[in-house]
């Protein structure tokens, strides 16, 4: 029997989400109301990969930052038995997943056959561990591959022709750029490689017991694919690595089936040998389908391990910072994005260095120190950051004369050090100011209509008061602050759907007029600032220009071409 929301009565649908430092697993009913939620983090869960947040920082290769595969495998088995006194798998109709982006798998010539006769009687981790041509995966925090970018763009005729191209210009972490430096510096492991997936299509292979394609929407964040076309960019392959496309197989849409779940879950997990295994797509795609974002002057803010600021568009206009992405549920439409590497991590440094290694002391700082901070200014690059791409170290500005909210007159000083309490305000102050710069600058809505805030740090109310300050809207928080699991059990239910209809249906049909009865509505936070925040906000506009003239002259003078 289907339900109200066309879905089968007592259905469950499965999101997991591979992430930087954790797997999660986010578990709906078929009203679309979670059931069951779980975590497993690699650095406390999986101590002997001797991970820190989740990775491998190489202290001989410059920038390279890495996991080991293996591990996303075990973190999966565990969670799944972690979640079985929860939930009833032979209920399951359809799972699906979300991983962090750009990451990339190396499949040894023979892992399909090992992939397709797995023993459920053995934990996959045992048998899987020999499966791959290099143990380390490359991931989104790598800033190794700066020379690779360059060639790659240099191949197709520029940065801005590759980035109408594919959706951005080259990124370090893009995968195109990370396959190219195995090539150039391990040819042996390019050559002895069968296929490449990205961290979601690897997560996909192993439930679906084959290869399962790349998802056209993760797809565009390799620096390979042909935006427009959704089809891989005969041009770019050529300009990455020899013999490529073999390697990376087809791309499918986000809302496909890779097929049924393998029957090595069926015997070993009582999973219902029907289960869909739908395709697995990015997290940030992910959690866009979770927060239902359809409006164009949405704009979502994820304060995960790393920053991320997203909307949705019509068209596709690349241009040379942030990036585009096709929509992960709704076939003809974008999203656009900017990634900041420097996000939760940094924030617990400076939380550790300033605030008693505690978040309330963190949030007590904030509410003790003025907005506007006195015109302290901070860059904190704990990492390389990617936007603007500057190299590790601390910058920080004590700015002058923007009390008057119409002077356009402001100077700076810099200074080496600020006291714990502004340090705190100017780390979080500084990064929801150059989201704001740099989303007006990509043509983001000014001001957003609302920001829906999601990712870790979303549940600290003292960061929402300062994001609604700065862009001038009300903020809003979903149920949980893991939207791309959700998000990705959401996907679970519409690639059910479309499936079962034989073709792409709108996602909104799962929820329209019955948002609030399921957990996807998104609840007001802070509400948008009143006439006193009004002046602020002006003030605060003035320190954002100030801000984004104090980080071009850091890009010229420190920064990587
Ligand atoms: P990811 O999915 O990228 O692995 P999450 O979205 O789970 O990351 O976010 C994890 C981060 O959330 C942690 O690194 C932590 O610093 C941050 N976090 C958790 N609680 C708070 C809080 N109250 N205030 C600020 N940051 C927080
Ligand atoms: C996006 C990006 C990160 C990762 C990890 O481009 O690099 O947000 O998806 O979360």
């Amino acid at each position: 029997m289907v339900g109200r929301s066309s879905l089968p009565d007592g259905a469950l649908f499965l999101g997991l989400d591979s992430s930087t430092q954790s797997v999660k697993a986010t578990v709906l009913s078929n009203e679309l109301i979670i059931v069951a939620s779980e975590t497993v983090n690699f650095d406390s869960e999986l101590p002997h990969y001797k991970t820190e947040g989740g990775v491998y920082r190489d202290p001989t290769d410059d920038g390279r930052i890495y996991s080991p595969t293996i591990m996303w495998v075990e973190a999966l088995e565990l969670l799944l038995e972690k979640l079985k006194p929860k939930i009833n798998f032979s209920k399951v109709v359809a799972v699906s997943g979300s991983g962090q982006q750009h990451g990339s798998v190396y499949w040894k010539k023979g892992g399909q056959a090992v992939l397709s006769s797995l023993d459920p009687g053995k934990s996959l981790a045992s048998q899987l561990k020999d499966a791959f041509s290099t143990m380390d995966s490359p991931i989104w925090m790598d800033s190794s591959t700066t020379k690779q970018c360059r060639e790659i763009e240099n191949a197709v005729g520029g940065a801005l022709e590759l980035s109408k191209l594919t959706g951005s210009r080259a990124y370090e972490r893009f995968t195109g750029p990370q396959i190219r430096k195995i090539y150039q510096t391990a040819p042996h492991i390019y050559e002895n490689t069968e296929r490449i997936s990205l961290v979601s299509s690897f997560m996909a292979s192993i439930l679906a017991g084959c290869y399962a394609s790349i998802d056209e929407t993760d797809g565009a964040g390799m620096n390979l694919m042909d935006i427009n076309k959704r089809t891989w960019s005969k041009a770019v392959l050529e300009a990455t690595a020899p013999d490529l496309e073999q390697k990376l197989g087809n791309l499918a849409p986000a809302y496909a089936a890779a097929g049924r779940i393998s029957s090595y879950f069926v015997e070993r997990h009582q999973f219902d040998k029907n289960c869909l295994v739908i395709q697995w797509s990015g997290d940030n795609p992910n959690s866009l389908a979770g927060l239902t974002l359809n409006t164009p002057g949405d704009l979502a803010i994820s304060l995960g391990t790393s920053d991320t600021v997203f909307g949705i568009t019509a068209e596709a206009k690349p241009s040379l910072e942030g990036h585009v992405f096709p929509n992960p549920v709704e076939p003809d439409g974008y999203m656009v994005m900017l990634c900041y590497k420097n996000g939760s991590l940094t924030r617990e440094d400076v939380r550790n260095q300033c605030a008693e290694k505690s978040w309330d002391v963190f949030n007590n700082y904030i509410e003790k120190t003025p907005p506007l901070n006195d015109g302290k200014l901070g860059f904190y690059y704990k990492d390389h950051e990617i936007l603007p791409p500057l190299p590790v170290g601390f910058h920080r500005y004590i700015v002058k004369n923007f009390n008057d909210a119409s002077s356009d007159n402001l100077t700076e000083h810099e200074v080496q050090e600020f006291d714990p309490r502004s340090e705190v305000r100017a780390i979080v102050e500084g990064q929801m100011l150059s989201m704001r710069g740099h989303a007006e600058r990509f043509g983001m809505p000014n001001p957003p209509k609302r920001i829906i805030a999601t990712g870790g740090a979303s549940s600290n109310e003292s960061i929402l008061k300062l994001i609604a300050q700065i862009f001038g809207c009300p903020v809003f928080t979903v149920e949980r602050p893991d939207s791309a699991s959700l998000g990705a059990a959401l996907r679970a239910a519409h690639g059910w759907l479309c499936k079962e209809e034989g073709g792409f249906v709108p996602i909104s049909r799962m929820y329209t007029g019955n948002l609030e009865k399921t957990s996807l509505g998104a609840k007001l936070a802070v509400p948008a600032p009143g006439e006193e925040g009004r002046e602020l906000l002006k003030k605060y506009t003035l320190l954002m220009k100030k801000r984004m003239e104090i980080e071009r002259r850091l890009v010229e003078k420190i920064g990587r071409a």
